[in-house]
């Protein structure tokens, strides 16, 4: 991936920030990574918190735009730079719609309400405290949820929105990646669908550019 000084993304090492790697991959675009870590002392410098008042990675510096929320950037990239043979979302506003669907399912049922929680008090409980009960309801929320969304994969599919990868696959293999971390229940179907999707060579791109150096 080449290097420019306008269009800048900040953070390596986590699922959320991989997804910004990867849709940059897809769409062929050069930038600049500033390797931030989450929970480092890069965190408190001063130039990573005039981007980041919330102080979490990614954001994504685009000219004069600062950007942070992984499923926003992803969008908005999909939106900025897709082109006629390489589209991350589709042009009409009815495929849009279930581009939307999807972009909310999996950022408030599967992210928020389930891999965050399992992320807080399991993967750092130090921080935010141990809580088994909260877990393992977002352990059942999370299989509820996705089992859920089986049968429209796989009348749909190979991609959640048909024939077309869009940045909702990117959105929706992360939290399938993290879930296989959690041991959390996927349905065969999702687990086809995620080999079936990592076999994209921007999936491995990002993978190598999100390592943290
Ligand atoms: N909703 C945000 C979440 C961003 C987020 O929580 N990032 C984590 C790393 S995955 C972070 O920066 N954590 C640092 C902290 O909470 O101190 C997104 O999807 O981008």
């Amino acid at each position: 991936m080449g290097v420019t000084n306008t269009r800048v993304l900040w953070g390596v090492g986590t699922a959320r920030t991989v997804r910004v790697h990867w849709a940059l991959a897809e769409l062929g675009l050069q930038y600049r990574t500033v390797p931030t870590q989450a929970r480092t002392p890069a965190m408190q410098e001063e130039a990573f918190q005039r981007v980041s008042p919330q102080g979490k990675i990614p954001v994504l510096e685009d000219g004069a735009l600062v950007l942070s929320e992984s499923p926003a950037i992803v969008t908005y990239l999909a939106e900025r730079y897709s082109s006629a043979d390489n589209r991350l979302i589709p042009e009409s506003v009815l495929d849009r719609a279930r581009y939307f669907e999807w972009l909310s399912f999996i950022s408030m049922e599967l992210d928020a309400t389930s891999i965050y929680v399992l992320r807080r008090h399991v993967g750092l409980p130090q921080i935010y405290g141990d809580a088994p009960n909260a877990s393992a309801v977002a352990r059942d929320y999370f299989a509820r949820m996705i089992g859920s969304a089986v049968t429209r994969l796989s009348k749909e599919g190979p991609y959640l929105l048909g024939q077309q990868f869009s940045g909702v696959d990117i959105l929706m293999t992360s939290c399938l990646d993290i879930a296989e971390r959690y041991d959390l229940t996927v349905p065969e179907p999702f687990k086809h669908y995620r080999e079936r999707v990592a076999q994209r060579p921007a999936y491995a791109a990002a993978i190598a550019a999100n390592k943290p150096q």
